[in-house]
């Protein structure tokens, strides 16, 4: 097949009940796309490994990739561990618990294309996206985080802190390896990196919608982490 491959990296932690949905939306909408899912699963104790595998017998395993660590070890080495595990010419990563409708990749393949970019991001502060079923504290972190950031790193992208975006592989790769923060703020990190190395930056409007099923990881200790991150990248760029 001469058509480009992706590689979709899910990471999850107690997805057992999102998993089988997403899974069944991102094989709808990928529809006569070249593409794989890797799922990334640190030993959820609610069993979505188990459920993972299923949807491997199910699916098959050139579709589905199951993969994973001990113990829950945090979203940005997930992507990392992900990574290793992708035959793709192009990464999507995207979360598991339906907030990124699978509807959106195809829309970020039709943009990459346009403009050969080297990532496309998914921004909910620009254009038509926005955010669904967020609490007013809620989208007071997210709209600081991300105008904080904007303010101090100026990376000239309107999402900082969202994670529904493709990457060229080879552009992933490198972003992680100068990556060097862990939690929240390597999304952002990754903008600014990108913003850095002169890699270009495709925007599409997406809508969030927060997840119906289990509980978001997003505690005080990721704001501390955040913020600390933040003016780490601050103090260094
Ligand atoms: N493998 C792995 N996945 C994680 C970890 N923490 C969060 N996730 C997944 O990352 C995605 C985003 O996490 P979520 O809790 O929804 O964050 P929020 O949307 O910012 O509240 C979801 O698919 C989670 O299951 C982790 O430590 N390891
Ligand atoms: C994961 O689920 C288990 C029970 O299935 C629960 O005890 C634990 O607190 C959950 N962890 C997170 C981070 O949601
Ligand atoms: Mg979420």
């Amino acid at each position: 097949m001469n058509e480009p491959k992706y590689s979709i990296i899910l990471p999850t932690y107690n997805e057992s009940e999102n998993l089988p949905l997403i899974i069944w939306l991102i094989i709808k909408h990928m529809e006569n796309e070249n593409f794989e899912v890797i799922i990334v699963d640190d030993n959820s104790p609610d069993g979505t490994t188990q459920v993972a595998k299923e949807l491997q017998k199910i699916y098959g395993d050139e579709k589905i990739v199951v993969t994973g660590r001990e113990k829950k070890l945090g979203l940005g080495s997930a992507y990392i561990h992900g990574i290793k595990f992708a035959k793709g010419d192009f990464v999507v990563i995207m979360d598991a618990d339906l907030s990124h409708h699978p509807k959106f990749i195809k829309q970020f393949i039709r943009h990459q294309k346009e403009n050969d970019y080297d990532i496309v991001t998914g921004t909910r502060y620009a254009g038509d996206g926005g955010v669904h079923g967020w609490n007013i504290k809620r989208k007071a972190i997210s709209r600081t985080a991300n105008y904080v950031t904007q303010v101090l790193l100026r990376p000239g992208v309107s999402d900082l802190t969202g994670s529904f975006r493709l990457y060229k592989k080879r552009v992933l790769e490198k972003l992680v390896q100068s990556c060097i923060s862990k939690g929240y703020v390597f999304q952002m990190e990754m903008m600014v990196r990108a913003n850095q190395f002169g890699f270009s930056v495709g925007e599409v409007p997406i809508s969030f919608v927060d997840r119906q099923f289990g509980e978001s990881k997003l505690g005080g200790n990721e704001i501390f982490q955040f913020l600390k991150g933040l003016l780490y990248l601050f103090a260094t760029t």
